[in-house]
């Protein structure tokens, strides 16, 4: 696996042209989304993480063995005075989901401890409304036990049936396989 860092982008209208079909990143801000990516590169420092959330809200794009991008948009919830200021978050969304003709696949990351949050469900309704092809990545599993995981899994999978909720840890590699395939077969579809 070939990934590289390609740019980040302040606005909608500085994404690249490229005719690469891309896969986006969506979640709250600290949830695991660089480090996701950082996985699926088999990098560890390709793209930034922190421990400190919400510092950047640019949009991260990264190429993966010069076939599709990967976009790493900012993160949401961290505070109430960034997502007052300009557009705020429901606004960078809907514009990047109208601009991105090449949209493959998003994966929404949630952090398995605390399930489905409020603005969780906003993004998820927004992915639902558009018709754009989702998986939802229930991350860090590593922090629960065997049994709250499956419990967690099991709430989100019968409040919603037809998602495909993949469990996943950059600690262990748990479910690093089956986002990879998501991932595949959505590059793939035409
Ligand atoms: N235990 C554990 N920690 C994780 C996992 N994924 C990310 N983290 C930690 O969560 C924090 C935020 O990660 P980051 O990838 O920067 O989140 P982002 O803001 O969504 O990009 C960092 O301290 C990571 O080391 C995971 O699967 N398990
Ligand atoms: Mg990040």
């Amino acid at each position: 696996m070939l990934a590289i860092f390609l740019k980040s982008a302040f606005r909608p209208a500085d994404l690249p042209k490229s005719n690469k079909p891309q896969i986006a990143m969506l979640g709250r801000s600290n949830v695991g989304k660089s480090s996701l990516i950082n996985h699926l590169a088999g990098a560890k420092n390709l793209a930034r993480t922190s421990a400190q959330p919400g510092l950047t809200q640019a949009i991260n794009l990264y190429e993966f063995d010069g076939r599709y991008l990967l976009v790493d948009l900012p993160g949401y919830g961290y505070s109430r005075a960034k997502r007052s200021k300009g557009k705020g978050f429901a606004g960078m969304l809907s514009d990047y989901l109208s601009e991105a003709k090449r949209l493959k696949l998003v994966l929404l990351i949630i952090d398995g401890r605390h399930g489905l949050m409020e603005n969780d469900r906003y993004a998820l309704d927004q992915l639902l409304r558009q018709e754009i092809r989702f998986v939802v990545v229930f991350n860090k599993v590593d922090k629960l036990s065997n049994s709250a995981a499956a419990q967690g899994l099991r709430q989100v999978q019968a409040e919603f049936p037809d998602i495909n909720f993949i469990p996943h840890s950059t600690a262990d590699g748990k479910g690093l396989g089956e986002i990879r395939d998501a991932i595949e077969r959505a590059v793939r579809a035409e």
